[in-house]
């Protein structure tokens, strides 16, 4: 047993007298390392970047489900079995094993299909040579999830990792969030095995690429204060070799990274676990000087805050569910009814277009056949991104008015009570905005929008209009070869058939507005109990300690386990 080791026991102990979820997380993870000697790397990044299939690519099987739209929705850790599972680790009972398929894979970690609160993670056991080695892989939700729960499991599986595979974009490598996330996590756990993946690589071309890695390599270097190493790839290239049989330099680059992440890993392991042991007692005392201040306040008075407080948390349930309804109803319906008009504008003049090319076509077959399509694919695509920023911009104006119109009716008027009633909350407790919970949440909205209007169209649209389209001709052109009648035929057609194709298309805009507006206000109804919540939790005091007896004592022990952890610490 190492001395690391030994002091994280004590430390378990004090934390039995002084609860604090960092400080116990950080402990298992130390344990795990201790105990179990395999890799674990994981891939992290805003979701999109391409983790889920990244990871499939180097694995070399098609296996965790991807999608244009956030996918990953569970931690996902793939070890070596010799016999293949998936198994289900849940935080409240029995973990349960099914069958490895593609099916169960998406049925337990795809985004669309599950609830994951009651999910700790998936362990998902296959027979790969790559983990033969004893490396574990670590599949994770996107850092900028809308669901603020799922991003702090990812950001809280790192400590337990060994080292972690950083995906940025091309396009636009490292964003606030991205440095955010460097910041906090990675420097705070001191998790120095860590490598940039410039991804989807195919996208650029080579002098793209380049810039793309300078500009990401100076912005990382500023956040980390080191140079991390950084190399592009791309999941697609390395598929379509291994379809065709040749070797991919992006893959074999990329192990040989691994290996070198690995060895850097074991080199740092010690030293980590000492920083975070040391980062973990830090928590832990901060902890016990905010038991400490609350303990210092005046009982009565935060007894009475509190009754009153409470009940006025009971009053504005009914006020708050009203707040919700009339916001959601206007803002359902008026987004539908900007999106009707804008969409039957839209649908006239692309109609109207399309006749008049009719018109002047020579070639009405080849217009209607091959152009057409393409024009109409174009147009179409260009109104969808259009539109979905309109319905994010609107979704945020939605949001920012809930917000402030919660903020005004309920947070504040409880605030303005407290310090009425003389209980003077010690900074840290007032130390919460709940806007700022909603607003990651809308700016994620667009890209979703973006995603879901495009997937709309790629999907069920275009494929629809393009086999309508050539179906139509080759009955319409077999039946009528005169040019002239072809043309009035599909000139009178034309409506009707837009109509019809891109309908489709539309009903699946108010779907996907219907999808965000559920997600919005489910989000909001969680930041309202989360905060009645944290302040029964802030205000909640146990009778017994209002006895000055009790409470003495309980300082004193407080004071006594601060002195030992200070020890503790110093011996690391
Ligand atoms: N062109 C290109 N597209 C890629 C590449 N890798 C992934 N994609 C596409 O990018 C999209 C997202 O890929 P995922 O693997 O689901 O991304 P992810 O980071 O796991 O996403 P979440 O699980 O939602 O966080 C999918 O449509 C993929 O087909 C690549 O190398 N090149
Ligand atoms: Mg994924």
């Amino acid at each position: 047993m190492s001395s690391i080791y030994e002091k994280v026991l004590v430390l378990q102990q004090v934390l039995k007298q002084v609860p604090c979820n960092a400080a116990e997380r950080l402990c298992k993870s130390i344990i795990r390392k201790e105990q179990d000697n395999r890799f674990y790397l994981a891939f992290v990044g805003e979701f999109k970047r391409g983790k889920s299939t990244m990871i499939n690519s180097i694995l070399g099987q098609d296996l965790l489900p991807s999608d244009i739209l956030p996918t990953t929705a569970t931690i996902n850790v793939l070890e070596y079995s010799y016999e293949e599972y998936c198994e289900v680790i849940f935080t409240d009972r029995e973990s349960e094993r099914y069958e490895l398929t593609k099916e169960n894979l998406e049925k337990f970690t795809a985004e669309s299909s599950i609830d994951t609160d009651n999910i700790s993670h998936i362990k998902i056991g296959i027979c790969n040579e790559l983990l033969k080695t004893g490396m574990v892989i670590i599949d994770t939700p996107g850092v900028n999830d809308i669901s603020k729960s799922r991003v702090e499991v990812t950001k809280n599986i790192l400590p337990s990792c060994d080292a972690a595979i950083f995906l940025l974009d091309a396009a636009s490598p490292l964003t606030k969030s991205e440095s955010e996330f460097l910041e906090t996590k990675i420097l705070t756990y001191k998790l120095q095995a860590l490598m940039f993946i410039i991804s989807k690589a195919d996208r650029l071309d080579e002098d793209e690429l380049e810039e793309s890695i300078e500009g990401a390599k100076s912005r990382i270097n500023k956040v980390l204060g080191y140079n991390a190493p950084i190399m592009p790839y791309s999941s697609r290239k390395v598929f379509k070799s291994e379809r065709e049989g040749v070797i991919n330099s992006y893959k074999t680059n990329l192990l040989d990274y691994i290996n070198e992440l690995r060895y850097d890993a074991e080199n740092l392991k010690e030293y980590s676990e000492k920083e975070n042991l040391k980062y973990a007692v830090k928590l832990v005392i901060d902890e016990i000087g905010n038991i400490q201040s609350i303990n210092a306040l005046d009982r009565e008075k935060l007894q009475q805050a509190q009754t009153k407080v409470l009940a006025m948390c009971k009053q504005n349930e009914v006020k708050f569910d009203q707040l919700i309804l009339s916001g959601e109803y206007v803002g359902r319906t008026t987004l539908h009814e900007i999106f009707d008009k804008s969409f039957e504008v839209f649908l006239k003049n692309l109609t109207k277009d399309c006749i008049d090319a009719l018109r002047i076509d020579n070639n009405v077959k080849n217009y209607y056949e091959r152009i057409m399509p393409v024009v109409i694919e174009k147009q179409l695509r260009r109104f969808g991104e259009e539109k979905a920023r309109e319905i994010y911009m609107y979704l945020s104006k939605i949001t920012n008015h809930i917000v402030n119109e919660y903020n005004k009716n309920f947070k504040i008027p409880i605030m303005e009570e407290l310090k009425f009633e003389g209980v003077e909350i010690p900074e840290w407790q007032l130390d919460y905005k709940p806007s700022e919970d909603l607003n990651p949440f809308v700016k994620n909205m667009l890209p979703i929008t973006i995603g879901s209007v495009i997937g709309m169209i790629f999907m069920p649209g275009i494929g629809t209009i393009l086999g309508g389209a050539a179906g139509q001709i080759i009955s319409v052109s077999k039946r009528e070869k005169e040019n002239e009648q072809l043309r009035a035929e599909l000139i009178g057609k034309m409506p009707d058939y837009l109509k019809e194709t891109l309908g489709q298309y539309s009903q699946g805009v108010h779907e996907s507005i219907d999808k965000c507006f559920d997600k919005l206000f489910e989000n909001v109804r969680i930041m309202n109990e989360n905060n009645n919540s944290e302040l029964n939790l802030k205000l909640n005091i146990e009778p017994q300690e209002n006895n000055d007896m009790q409470l003495k004592n309980k300082n004193e022990k407080l004071e006594q386990l601060k002195t030992e952890l200070e020890l503790l610490v110093n011996n690391i």
